[in-house]
This record gives structure tokens, C-alpha cells and sequence, in this order.
């Protein structure tokens, strides 16, 4: 998978210049048109029509003023986004990002990523992404909640549970989604609890999603390591971020038998030889939102913080980048390999810089690509927007084990689309062409659209 096919480059042309200044974006198309190439070399009717050229314009893009009031009674403006990428599997599916890093750029990086992975699922959701600029840190409860409100003000008229369904991702968890269900409901003056996903379990969520993107995670890997002929037991495993994904991949890998030795925040990472202590990890993040360094504090000996740095530097068998996009580069990934790393795989949206995934490749390294890896958190929201749809309710173990089935397809579908196309063990290229041909063949008989 090296570079784009001749026919394709005119369409990155475009992407790029149509997009300046908005390089995650551009790294998000430039690595599904490298991977195109073999599908339209087989399949020529897939470039007709501009369907690629289409595939890469998002079909609506919302961006809007938030103002709120701080707890010292200041006005502050913030940047409210919706990207509504593609609906021709079903209404727009995909989570809000609130952090200070937030700009149009991210957003459409992230809802292109959307549109394919939800395809792999296999889910009848099509892709979107939204967010803010809103920093989250320091804010108490009474900001979050006005800000949340004033949000779901401006972004109310643009969704529904037929339209488009967020749900969370970084900074946006139950407690956004439970406020800014609040003002939708309020606005609307309807309870349609299909509008948003990822809700608490008290009106309308679905038992497993919180748990759904680590937890799938850690099935795809279970996949992988099967492939291999062998499992998570007593596997050094590294995680990075040590927020809701990372959490229950770890909680997760635990259960499988694996032993996590490192996992990090925005400041720092953490490495405990005995074994990552995963309830003290949630009581320090998930509930009091604090840092990571607390737990060397805390535990001592055995267990070390390091301010700043890579986490990618602890040895392991096993990397799982959970945090943000870019957060594992070409360096990483050379020390990941020196240290025996075999497997690496995407918690989080493109967390590894394409040096990275260039240096995996080379290495013979098996690598899994986010919009593969990470789908069961959406997957699991598709599930509460057909419980929702039922009005029904499902017991924790009958939605995990269709989240463990939803792994194991993609998973299927990635392994077997690679060796379809020439390309065995590649997974990124077995998910691009998986979740692009669905999306194809859905809006090749929608007509121009
Ligand atoms: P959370 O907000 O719960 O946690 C994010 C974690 O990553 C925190 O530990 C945070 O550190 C760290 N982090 C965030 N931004 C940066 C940064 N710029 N540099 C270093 N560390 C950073 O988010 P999620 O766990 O929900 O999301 C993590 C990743 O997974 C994202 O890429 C998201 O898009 C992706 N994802 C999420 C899904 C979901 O269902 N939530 C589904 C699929 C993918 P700190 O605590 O210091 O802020
Ligand atoms: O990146 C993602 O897949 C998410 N943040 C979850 C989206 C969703 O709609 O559940």
C-alpha cells in the first residue's frame, strides 16, 4: 500500500485544496485513497460518477456561536460544530468532542473516519461528527451544565433519531449527554430518546455502552491474537489515555488474563510493574476527574510517574493508543518495535501518525486501525438506538455478546478483504475497502446524490 493510484490523485488534489489548513483531514483521505487504488483497478464502476469525489464532501456542515456564563458571571463564546458526513447507510451516527484542540479540520477528519466505520459495523447508521472548542478541565458541574445547554440550543434543530444522533467521545460522557438530552427534550417537548445515545441507564441508555469501546477493543485484539495462535495470557499490555476507552479496554484485557504495566493523561504517564491497579485508576479519572500522577502518589513504591514523556517508550507486547489522534509517531512505533511489541491496535481515531503505521508495516507488526478497532462503542450505540426503537431494554450480557459478534465480523470482514485484495494481514486496507464498499454500493443505487 504504497501511495495513491494515478487515477485517484486528482481527488486528493481536491481534498486538499478544497480544505486548506486542515491536515488531519487530509491524512484521513490520503490513507482510504491509498487503499482504493486495488478496488477500482477490479472494479472500475466504482470511480464512475465522481462517487469517490462525493464520498469525500461531507453533505452538511454546521458550524455555530455558543455562548455561556462562567461561574464569575462572564460571557464566553465558544465554537459549536457538526459535520454531517455521508447518510446513505442511515441517519448521521457519531459522537462530540469537547476539548480546546476542537477546529472544523478535526471534526471532518473525524466524521470521514465515521462514515467507514460505522459501514464495517454493519449497522444501518451512516456518519457525523460534532464538537466544540469548550475546555472541560476546571469547569465545575453548573458550567458544564450551561454550556451543554447552550449547545443543544443551537444543535436541537439539526438532529433527530430519523436525522442525525451524537453521542459522546473526548470530554462527552454520560453527564453531557444527560444535559443535553435535558434541553433537547425541553426544546422539543417530546421524550425521543433515539436522538441521543450514550445516555445513563435511568431514561433511555443502554446496559454495555459505556463499557463498548474498550471492551470491543480488546475482542478485536482477542481476533487478532487468535490469528496468531495465541492470547492476552500474561501479555505485557501498554495503554495509553486513561479515559472511557482506555478504561475498559483495560478492565477488559484484566479479565482475559493480560497485565497492564502503563497507562497515561495529558501530563503524564504512569508504569506500575505489578500490574496497573484499575480501581484506583477509575476512582482517580472517571470519578474525580483528577490526574494520573495522583496514582504513583498514592501507591509508592513499585510505581513510577513520568511527567510529560511517551508511553510508548515501556515495553510490551501488546499497544493500545486510547488518547487522541497523533499521539504515537514514527519514534514510538521504532521503540515499540525494538522492544518486542506484536500487536498494535487503535482505541482511539488515528492515534498513530502514518510514519508510524509505515514503520508497523515494515516491521511485519499486525495493526489494527481505529475505525476497525474502536467500532464497538458505535456499534453498541446502534444497539440502544434499536432498543430505544423496541422500547425495550436488554440485560448486560445479551448486549455485550452481540458487541463480542459485531467484533468478531469486523474483524472477519477486515481479514478476509485484505486476502480478497492481495493484501494479507493488512487490516487498515481490508477495513478501507470493507466499509467503502458498502457505502458505495449504497449510494451507487440512490443515484446522484
Ligand atoms: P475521554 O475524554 O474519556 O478520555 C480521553 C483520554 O485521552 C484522557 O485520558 C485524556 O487525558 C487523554 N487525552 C485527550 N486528549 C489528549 C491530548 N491532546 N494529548 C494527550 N492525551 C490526551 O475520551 P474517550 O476515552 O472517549 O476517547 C479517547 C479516544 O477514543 C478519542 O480518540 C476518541 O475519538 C476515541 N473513541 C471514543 C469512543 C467512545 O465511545 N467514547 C468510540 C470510538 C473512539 P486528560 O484526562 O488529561 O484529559
Ligand atoms: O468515535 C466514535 O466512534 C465515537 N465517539 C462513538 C460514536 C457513537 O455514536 O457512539
Amino acid at each position: 500500500m504504497n501511495g495513491i493510484d494515478e487515477k485517484l490523485q486528482p481527488i486528493l488534489a481536491t481534498v486538499l485544496h478544497r480544505n486548506a489548513g486542515e491536515p488531519e483531514f487530509h491524512q484521513a483521505v490520503r490513507e482510504v485513497l491509498e487503499s482504493l487504488g486495488r478496488v477500482v483497478a477490479r472494479h472500475p464502476e466504482y470511480s464512475d460518477e465522481a462517487l469517490i469525489e462525493r464520498i469525500c464532501e461531507p453533505e452538511r456542515q454546521i458550524i455555530f456561536r455558543v455562548p455561556w456564563i462562567d461561574d464569575n458571571n462572564q460571557v464566553r463564546i465558544n465554537r459549536g460544530f457538526r459535520v454531517q458526513f455521508n447518510s446513505s447507510l442511515g441517519p448521521y451516527k457519531g459522537g462530540v468532542r469537547f476539548h480546546p484542540s476542537v477546529n472544523v479540520g478535526i471534526i471532518k477528519f473525524l466524521g470521514f473516519e465515521q462514515v467507514f466505520k460505522n459501514a464495517l459495523t454493519g449497522m444501518p447508521i451512516g456518519g457525523g461528527k460534532g464538537g466544540s472548542d469548550f475546555d472541560p478541565k476546571g469547569r465545575s458541574d453548573r458550567e458544564i451544565m450551561r454550556f451543554c445547554q447552550s449547545f443543544m440550543i443551537e444543535l436541537h434543530r439539526h438532529i433527530g433519531e430519523y436525522v442525525d444522533v451524537p453521542a459522546g467521545d473526548i470530554g462527552v460522557g454520560a453527564r453531557e449527554i444527560g444535559y443535553m438530552f435535558g434541553m433537547y427534550k425541553r426544546l422539543n417537548n417530546r421524550f425521543e430518546a433515539g436522538v441521543l445515545t450514550g445516555k445513563g441507564l435511568a431514561y433511555g441508555g443502554s446496559r454495555a455502552r459505556k463499557e463498548a469501546t474498550g471492551f470491543g477493543l480488546a475482542y478485536f485484539v482477542q481476533s487478532m491474537l487468535e490469528k496468531k495462535g495465541t492470547d492476552f495470557e500474561g501479555k505485557r499490555c501498554v495503554v495509553s489515555g486513561s479515559g472511557n476507552v482506555a478504561i475498559y479496554a483495560m478492565e477488559k484485557i484484566l479479565s482475559f488474563g493480560g497485565k497492564i504495566v502503563a497507562c497515561s493523561d495529558s501530563s503524564g504517564y504512569i508504569v506500575d510493574e505489578n500490574g496497573i491497579d484499575l480501581e484506583l485508576v477509575k476512582q482517580i479519572k472517571e470519578s474525580r476527574r483528577a490526574r494520573i500522577s495522583e496514582y504513583a502518589d498514592l501507591k509508592g513504591q513499585g510505581c513510577t510517574y513520568v511527567k510529560c514523556g511517551s508511553v510508548w517508550q515501556v515495553p510490551c507486547e501488546i499497544a493500545l493508543p486510547c488518547a487522541t489522534q497523533n499521539e504515537l509517531n514514527g519514534t514510538d512505533a521504532k521503540a515499540l518495535v525494538k522492544n518486542g511489541v506484536i500487536v498494535v491496535a487503535e482505541g482511539a481515531n488515528m492515534p498513530c501518525t502514518p510514519e508510524a503505521v509505515q514503520h508497523f508495516r515494515s516491521a511485519g507488526i499486525m495493526f489494527a486501525p481505529g475505525k476497525a478497532a474502536n467500532a464497538g462503542g458505535v456499534a453498541t450505540s446502534a444497539l440502544e438506538m434499536q432498543q430505544n426503537a423496541s422500547r425495550d431494554s436488554w440485560s448486560f450480557q445479551k448486549t455485550e455478546d452481540r458487541l463480542a459478534e459485531i467484533m468478531r465480523g469486523i474483524h472477519a470482514a477486515c481479514d478476509q478483504t485484505a486476502e480478497e485484495f492481495g493484501a494479507p494481514g493488512d487490516y487498515a486496507l481490508g477495513a478501507n475497502i470493507a466499509g467503502f464498499v458498502r457505502v458505495a454500493d449504497a449510494m451507487r443505487a440512490m443515484g446522484i446524490i
